[in-house]
């Protein structure tokens, strides 16, 4: 009994991880970095999860302001991000290459 837990448990974490890693990023320039705000500008192209069919350049709430820390104006990125409570929120974000 004990083990079978175990193994669902484990199972369950595996699942949970594996979309956060096949996860496509989107392309992206960074237009502008407002830290104070905790806000980015980014010009990006289609997102298909946000209904975004053709690029657009918008603003973006950070999830976790030291994310600001590693981008900068002009710079190519790649990010992923999600809507909460109407805002676009950016996840993840890192430079391309
Ligand atoms: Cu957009």
């Amino acid at each position: 009994m004990k083990r079978t837990a175990i193994v669902i448990a484990v199972v369950t974490g595996l699942s949970f991880c594996v979309p956060s890693f096949a996860q496509a990023l989107t392309d992206g320039v960074v237009r502008k970095v407002d830290a104070s705000a905790n806000k980015v500008t980014i010009k990006h192209g289609p997102m298909k999860k946000f209904d975004m069919d053709e690029g657009m350049t918008m603003v973006y709430v950070v999830k976790d302001p030291s994310m600001l820390k590693s981008v900068k104006a002009g710079e190519k990125i790649q990010f992923d991000a999600e809507q909460v409570n109407g805002q676009y929120v950016v996840t993840k974000i890192k430079k391309a290459k």
